[in-house]
């Protein structure tokens, strides 16, 4: 038996895990209890590791389609050489005929999981400067990298919620008991709340559905879906009318709140309350409270990102941290000080420098909003996009009206995917390129440390040898830049091997590790606590934090018009569970075990007026789709709301998910609107669609 220390992957936990292995089979995984972040702290997904190395669908060799003269779609297993060498001439040709932007990339979730990926994808993509790259980002955190941006000066500039020394803790919009938290890294959140709650601390939770999170919470206020910026902005109305407004030792890096005070000044509690669907008097007791406390936290998370004003909500989060004193104090909002320091080696990030070709929607950071990624495929004219490359995603599942990109694939002259499996997305590509299993290859993570909660460190060994034939994806990413360069007449510069450049980077960063230290504690090293670090750690040019950022201000006009009149629609949200994990963590059985998760969560008020029995099969139609599910009764969902998860709709022809088609759901995404996006950031608003419901049931 040997024992193997590792930390999980698969979320932004990044929890410390103890692997032992017997005669080449994982016998157990458990918490390791040395883990100075995740201190022995798991969930149910961790133990999937397993599952997911062993998985009989999870491809082991390179794949090509082949299709038969009467249409039927084979696949057929062919050497590395062949995927490689046809994968860089067909993008090749491409490039040559049509030029670089006719070349499409969507860069996925679990790209950010896996070090290889973001150290290497620049090795192939150095050589195709598209403006039209896509990621999961759009659909997600987007609005976090344009607040950091214009406040801190940084993409990657992300306040990080003290919880373990908070007093007062506001959440809106973020579920972390199912999630495990987002741009928040916190094992073990749990026991953290209890802790809070234990020495007379308060977690207010804001949230349309009364979540797994908000149950543990002090309190829990419903909220109707997409008003939280009018909330906020009522938040700081009362702070400011009430002279509560302190921002303490940051006054001195800090211009421009005066222009929020004016901004807010008619948002009073009163004129926000009937839109928002809170109390007046709860509003002002929130920011009381908030003010009172001698450490407070403000953050929110997917539920105020991803709907119809994400931008403005995550500004004016950050606002009301400042305004109250408790960003960059301990117990409220700290920077994390990373040994690998990605915010010291990455680019700050840009916004709108170049446009989409057919709506026009503004590029962050050189991706353009993946909600646009159909459209610029099936659109004809100079820089349609015409071959595609998709790395760990799987946006036919998780990008909105998933369906019409679902048929807008098959129009593609060609497209290649790395990724393991065979799925709702990989089906449409023409060769799919394996990595290793996580488990075969050494574990850094680059991507989370600046997001924790306690400044971390760990190198992990592999837990298995590399097959013979395999390739990691940072090789893959290797290889093909090489070739692609050779088909194309350009200078090749293959990228160091990933542990080389960690090494350069942490002996470069704020503690001066290396991985030979790293590499004798294989539970990590402990770096502390975070600690207040500005005005030094701002990127700013003038080490200034500037309150009055043009574009979430007059975005505020928008908002005003937004709170007139109401359609009276039931309006559609998503929801998280601990036991699944975006589109791929349904094909094993030990995830998806237990009753159906795939349901409508609808308020018994809502269902009676509509004549809809518990358990009936509905049917939920939007501006873009209808799709078909159980309707599962409940009243923890605000009436005039229902909820559904993501990541589900497997049953479709090719896809080679066993477990996961036999409990296939249907995808969310089928009925998200592609021309629903905060028209601030240019990011999905998945939350707050509104749908009719019907009853199907006979
Ligand atoms: N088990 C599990 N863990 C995961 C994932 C997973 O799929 N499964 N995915 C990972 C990823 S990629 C991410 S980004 C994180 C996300 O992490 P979180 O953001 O914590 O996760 P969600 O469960 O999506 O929480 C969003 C909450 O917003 C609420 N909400 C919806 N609309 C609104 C609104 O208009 N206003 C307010 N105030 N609330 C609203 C929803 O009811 C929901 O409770 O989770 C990560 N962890
Ligand atoms: N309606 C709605 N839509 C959503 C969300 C929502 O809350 N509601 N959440 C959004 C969010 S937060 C996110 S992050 C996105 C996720 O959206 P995506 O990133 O597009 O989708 P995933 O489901 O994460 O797909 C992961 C893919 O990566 C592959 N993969 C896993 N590990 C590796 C690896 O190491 N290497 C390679 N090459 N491939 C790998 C898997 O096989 C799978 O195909 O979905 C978004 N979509
Ligand atoms: S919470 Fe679960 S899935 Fe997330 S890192 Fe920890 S063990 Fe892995
Ligand atoms: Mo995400």
């Amino acid at each position: 038996m040997t024992t193997h220390y590792r930390a999980c992957h698969l979320c932004e936990a990044i929890c410390g895990l103890k692997i032992e292995v017997e005669d080449g089979e994982i016998v157990d995984i458990r918490g390791d209890e040395n883990d100075p972040l995740s201190r022995g702290h798991i969930c149910p997904k961790a133990v999937a590791l397993k599952d997911l190395h062993e998985d009989p669908d999870r491809l082991r060799a390179p794949v090509k389609k082949v299709v038969a003269e009467d249409g039927s779609v084979d696949w057929h297993t062919i050497s590395w050489e062949e995927a490689l060498d046809t994968t860089a001439r067909r993008l090749a040709e491409v490039h040559e005929r049509n030029g670089v932007n006719a070349i499409g990339v969507y860069m996925g979730n679990p790209s950010v999981h896996n070090y290889g990926m973001m150290t290497h994808q620049s090795a192939l993509f150095a050589h195709i400067r598209t403006n039209n790259r896509f990621s999961a980002t759009s659909v997600d955190q987007l609005p976090h990298h344009l607040v950091g941006i214009w406040l801190f000066g940084h993409k990657l500039m992300f306040p990080i919620p003290d919880i373990d020394r908070t007093e007062y803790f506001l959440m809106l919009g973020a579920n972390p008991i199912a999630s495990n938290g987002s741009i928040w890294t916190v094992p073990d959140v749990r026991r953290r709340i209890k802790d809070l709650k234990k020495r007379g601390g308060k977690l207010v939770v804001i949230d349309p559905r009364r979540t797994e999170t908000a149950e543990l919470a002090s309190e829990h206020h419903f909220i109707r879906p997409g008003t939280d910026a009018a909330l906020l902005l009522a938040l700081l109305n009362t702070l400011f009318a009430e002279n509560l407004a302190n921002p303490g030792k940051l006054a001195d890096m800090v211009s421009g709140l005066d222009s929020v005070a004016e901004a807010c000044s008619d948002f009073t509690p009163e004129a926000v309350a009937g839109f928002c669907g809170l109390e007046a008097e709860t509003i002002r007791g929130i920011a009381r409270e908030l003010a009172a406390a001698g450490a407070g936290i403000c953050y929110g998370r997917m539920g105020v990102s991803t709907q119809a004003f994400g931008g403005l909500c995550q500004w004016l989060i950050q606002i009301i941290n400042i305004a109250t004193g408790n960003l960059d104090r301990e117990g409220g909002m700290l920077f994390a000080l990373p040994a690998f320091d990605n915010v010291a080696n990455t680019g700050r990030g840009g916004f709108g420098r170049h446009h989409s070709r057919v709506r026009g929607l503004p590029e962050f950071d050189r991706e353009i909003p993946a909600a646009a990624l159909a459209e610029e495929i099936t659109t004809p004219g100079e820089d349609q996009i015409r071959a595609l490359f998709t790395g760990a995603g799987n946006p036919v599942l998780s990008t909105p009206n998933g369906r019409q990109l679902d048929e807008a694939l098959d129009g593609l002259e060609f497209m290649v995917s790395l990724d393991p499996f065979i799925n709702e997305t990989t089906r449409h590509a023409d060769i799919i390129l394996p990595p290793t299993s996580p488990l075969e290859h050494d574990h850094y993570d680059i991507g989370f440390h600046v997001n924790a909660i306690r400044n971390t460190a760990r190198i992990n060994e592999p837990v298995f040898d590399k097959p013979e034939d395999a390739l990691h994806d940072w090789e893959i990413f290797n290889e093909l830049g090489r070739r692609f360069a050779a088909y194309t007449d350009k200078e090749s510069r293959p990228t160091p091997a990933p542990r080389e450049l960690i090494d350069m980077a942490l002996q470069a960063g704020p503690y001066e590790l290396d991985l030979a230290t790293l590499q004798d504690k294989p539970s990590g090293v402990d770096l502390g606590p975070l600690k207040p670090q500005l005005p030094e750690r701002l990127f700013t040019a003038d080490k200034m934090i500037h309150c009055d950022t043009p574009e979430p201000l007059a975005d505020i006009e928008r908002l005003r018009q937004g709170m007139q009149g109401d359609s009276g629609s039931l309006l559609l949200i998503g929801r998280r569970h601990v036991r699944s994990n975006n589109s791929w963590m349904h094909n094993y059985r030990r995830l998806v075990k237990g009753k159906p998760r795939c349901t409508l969560m609808m308020h018994p008020r809502d269902m009676a007026a509509r004549g809809i029995g518990n358990a009936d099969e509905v049917s939920v139609r939007s501006r873009a789709g209808v799709v078909t599910l159980p309707v599962e009764a409940t009243e923890d969902i605000m009436p005039g709301v229902v909820s559904m998860p993501h990541g589900y709709g497997h049953d479709r022809s090719g896809v080679r998910l066993e477990t996961a088609a036999a409990h296939a759901g249907v995808s969310v995404n089928d009925i998200t609107d592609e021309l629903a996006l905060d028209a601030l950031s240019g990011n999905a608003a998945v939350n707050g669609v509104p749908v009719e419901v019907v009853s199907v049931s006979a």
